[in-house]
This record gives structure tokens, sequence and C-alpha cells, in this order.
């Protein structure tokens, strides 16, 4: 079972962990010289009675929500941190609506830093702020790792709480986010994270989406001791038979090949959170998070034209980069700019149709969906059959081809339909083709429809280094220091702005 920490910037969290476990999960040299959590952390905690949990302990700064959203994929219960002497702060409310929408069924709040002195009032304040959620009947309890007042008794309440929650559900197939990936001198490849779902066991083939990459899990561990397989609920470390270090990324997700879609689109119930600031326009550009990634989508909504804060409708969101997903996932938005949390919601259908903003069938089966309701079958599209392993099955020669399409069309290609239907009797092998050399790094994904030559896109960003350095320039500057169109400028800059390698300000863009 994993118990996740929440809670604003220096309210406590990883002391409370070193206090309960014994472990530092401030690891990093800056992370110490900054007294901040950056990445997550992880620890084991045997609990009063035996049992032992992980933790997951996540940063509380605005800047890395990021990181906080990801070490939340796979969380059961949390630990609530609010520092005794400030009382609730705004990563108190934002981690506590995350939490929410994701899901979460219960946890435990400590009022840490007690040695301090208490806030006027400070308990009443975290007892109306969880008012209404899951942890509205949660036990707040009195904490300082100076005197460890408090620590047996917020021992004793997580024991009874563990002991309470059904254990993460079983069957059906693992899933694992991978939170980190190094390697190990004389094994190779290791990723770890949290499975959800399985068992996952020694020797299992996974496939390491949104790749095409199969591989066998060669050994596996939890905290450290081996194990031929574990189930869902543990801090899975996955050490992956002949996959190099830069095959697989902080992200990417471990699952069967057959199991999950993926996908450019989709279908969703969208909730926006009643203390938003914003409303949720058709046609909004949004910030998506889905257990490991963050992505940005447009946000079409379906049988409205906006969502008020508090309220919940269908939406589909169109996404920047595929996504391997299922229905029934949990995910989070945040608005573009300022990025705050705004909403989130379930996938509905993870393979919609394109078009049908107010078309009644798609909106009933959709409330069908979102109901439980297994909806009236409509007929769709034979799906396609599921991906040859690549290095296996790719096609030496259709690579080489394709290679050569990118190489010679540089930062003009044709976009992926245009690709396939250069090979006609072959889309399906250049469609996987395609991806698998995107995923190396080859072609660079400039939108879900168009990939350049990577190498291409690498010569264009020194030039452009070269002649504007960090100063502003515009498209139209750039345009013409490329050399291409308007059209291809633009793709290629705005990739670059979604990937962080430049900044939009105003209607120029430097380089971060
Ligand atoms: N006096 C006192 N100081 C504490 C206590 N717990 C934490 N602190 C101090 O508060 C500061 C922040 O503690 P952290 O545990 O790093 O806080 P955090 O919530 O993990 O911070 P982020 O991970 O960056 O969000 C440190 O200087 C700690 O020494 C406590 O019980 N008493
Ligand atoms: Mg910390």
């Amino acid at each position: 079972m994993i118990l996740g920490t929440a809670g604003h910037v220096d309210h406590g969290k990883t002391a409370l962990v070193k206090a309960l476990t014994g472990v530092d999960t401030d690891r990093l040299e800056e992370e110490r010289r900054r007294g901040l959590t950056i990445e997550l952390g992880f620890a084991p905690l045997t609990l009063p009675g035996g049992r032992t949990i992980s933790i997951v302990d996540v940063p509380g700064h605005e800047k890395f929500v990021p990181t906080m959203l990801s070490g939340c994929a796979g969380m059961d219960l949390v630990l609530l941190a609010v520092a005794a002497d400030q009382g609730p702060m705004p990563q108190t409310r934002e981690h506590l609506a995350i939490l929410s929408l994701l899901g979460l069924k219960g946890g435990v709040i400590a009022l840490t830093r007690s040695d301090l002195g208490c806030k006027p009032g400070v308990e009443e304040q975290v007892r109306t702020l969880v008012k209404g959620t899951f942890l509205e009947n949660a036990p707040i309890i009195p904490t300082s790792v100076v005197t460890g007042e408090g620590l047996d008794d917020l021992k004793q309440a997580l024991a009874k709480l563990v002991e309470e929650t059904p254990d993460p559900e079983s069957g059906g197939d693992y899933r694992l986010h991978v939170d980190r990936v190094f390697s190990v001198a004389g094994s190779g490849t290791v990723v770890t994270g949290t499975l959800t779902g399985g068992p996952l066991r020694r020797g299992d083939t996974v496939r390491l989406w949104p790749g095409e990459r199969l591989a066998r899990v060669r050994g596996l561990q939890c905290h450290g001791a081996s194990a031929e397989e574990l189930p869902p609920g543990s801090r899975a470390a996955v050490n992956l038979a002949g996959v190099g270090r830069a095959e697989v990324s902080k992200g990417d997700t471990l699952a069967p090949a057959d199991s999950l879609t993926l996908t450019g689109r989709l279908d969703v119930e969208l909730r926006v959170l009643a203390q938003s600031p914003y409303t949720i326009k058709n046609n909004s550009v949004l910030h998506l998070h889905h257990g490991g990634r963050a992505m940005m989508c447009r946000c079409i909504l379906l049988g409205r034209d906006k969502l008020e804060p508090g309220e919940a409708g269908f939406a589909q969101l169109r996404l920047d980069a595929p996504l391997a997903v299922r229905a029934g996932d949990r995910f989070v938005v945040r608005f573009f700019s300022p990025v705050v949390t705004v909403g989130g919601g379930r996938v509905l259908d993870p393979e919609p149709p394109a078009k049908g903003r107010y078309d009644q069938v798609r909106l009933t089966r959709l409330a069908d969906l979102a109901a439980g309701k297994e909806p009236p079958r409509e007929e769709k599209a034979p799906k396609e059959p599921p991906p040859a392993p690549p290095l296996l099955g790719i096609d030496p020669g259709l690579e080489r081809a394709l290679c050569e399409l990118y190489r010679e069309a540089g930062l003009e290609p044709p976009n992926n339909e245009e690709v396939e239907k250069a090979f006609p009797g072959k889309e399906a092998a250049c469609r996987r083709v395609g991806r698998a050399l995107a995923d190396r790094g080859v072609l660079t994904p400039l939108s879900p429809k168009v990939r350049a030559w990577g190498e291409s896109c690498e010569t264009a960003k020194a030039e452009l280094k070269k002649r504007f350095g960090t100063g502003l320039f515009t498209l139209a500057q750039a345009r013409d220091v490329l050399g291409v169109s308007r059209k291809y400028a633009l793709l290629l800059l705005e990739y670059w702005d979604r990937v962080r390698i430049t900044q939009k300000i105003g209607e120029g863009r430097r380089f971060l």
C-alpha cells in the first residue's frame, strides 16, 4: 500500500518521513543544500502491528506541482502535513484538490512543527479546509520531529487507517508509471514506479508505452529486497533485459503489450474545482497530467460552451502527443497561464469520434459510460492489430526509406498521413516504424500529425541560437534564418515552446 505525503512547501513532510522511517528522502545534493524537496522520495514504513507500507514523499513547492502529480500515480492514502505555526497555505489547498480529483479515499493530517507553537485557531482552519472532502473525518495529530510529540499517535493512526483500507485491487493488467530510470553496473537499466494491477512477475514481457519496445523483466525488487513477483501497491524496481538507458524515460508506462490504448484524443468527464479562479471555455488550452506524464491539450467542450467553477460536463481533450490510457483513468488539468490546478476527471472513451460536439447520441453514450452503464453498442472500426515488436518486426528496408524521406524533407516534412500514402500497402508498418523512430529520437514529434528529421531540428536550433542567443526573436525572423515557410517555422517553434526549449513572450520568443 502506498502512502503519499502532501502539503505546502516547508511544512515538514520530509522531516516527518525521516522521523517515521529513519530515511532521509531528500537524497540529492541540491535538495540538502536548499532544504527543499525537488524529486520524489521513497521509504518503507513498518507500522505498529508489523505491516510495512511504502511512503512516497512529494515536493511542496509550487514550481514542483507537476512532480507531486507524477508521484500520485498509484497512491492509496495520504499524510497531509500542515505546519501548526502557519496553517493551510496555497499548496495545502492545491494538493488536497488534486488528491480529491484523483479519487483518494483516506488519510491522516499532521499538524507539524508543533514545538514552534500553534497559530490560534489552526485546527479549526484545517477542519474547515477538509470539510466535504475525503479527509473530512481524518484524525488531526499535532507532531514535532524535535520533541517527538505525536509521532507514536501518528503511527497508531496510520496503522488503523491501513487496517481499515482494502488492499489495492489485484487482478487485471499490471501498470507502472516510470518515475526513475538508472543503470546498475552489471545489470543494465532499472526503472522504478508504483505498481497497480498485476502482479508483475520476473520473466514477464512488458511494453514500454507510448513506444513499442518490448522487454523482459530480468529482476524485481521492492525497497531493495529481490522478489519473484510483486503485488499491486508495491514500490517496484524493475530490471529490464536488453534495454538501453536511453530507450526508456521518466513518464513512460510499463504494461502488457495490448492492455492500453495509445491515443491523441480522449472523451472525458471533466469537473472544474469549485474554488477554481477560472472558467474552462470551449477550445481552451490546458496542461494535462496523467500518470507520470504532463502535456498540453486543447479542451473541446461537448454539448456546452463553458464549464464554470463547480460544474462538471463532457469534453474531448486533444493531446499534443500520444498518450497510453485506459477508460476509467483519472487525470488532472491545470490552467494554461497562470498555471494552477483547475479541474480533472475520468477518461470515458479513449477512441472517440473527432466531430459532433452537440451530437445527442454521443452525449447519451458518454452519460451512460459515466454512470458505469455499458452503452447501446456502436459499430466501431476494427481495431488495428497489436503492433509487432520493434527491432524484431521492423522492416529494415522501410526504415531506411523513411529515414531517407525525412532527411531529404528536413524542416518541411510531409504529415504522417502523407508519409503513409507514399508506401501503399505498407501503411501500418510505416506507422510503426515512424513511431519507433520517434521513440528513438531519430525523428522529432513536432505535433501529433507531423514528425521531422531530428538532426534537422537540432541544426535549426543551433543556427537560431547562434543568431539570437537568449535574446528575443520573432516568427518572421526565425523563418528567414531557417529559410522555411511560416507554417513550418511555426510548427517547430510551437514544439519547442511545449518542450521548454523556447518560451513565447508576447509576439516574440527566446531560448530558455
Ligand atoms: N522546529 C521544527 N522544525 C521542523 C519540524 N519539522 C520540520 N521542521 C523544519 O522545517 C523545515 C522544512 O522541513 P521539510 O521537512 O524539509 O519540509 P517539506 O514539507 O518536506 O518541504 P518541501 O519538500 O520542500 O515541500 C526544515 O528546516 C525543518 O528542519 C518540527 O517538527 N519542528
Ligand atoms: Mg520535502
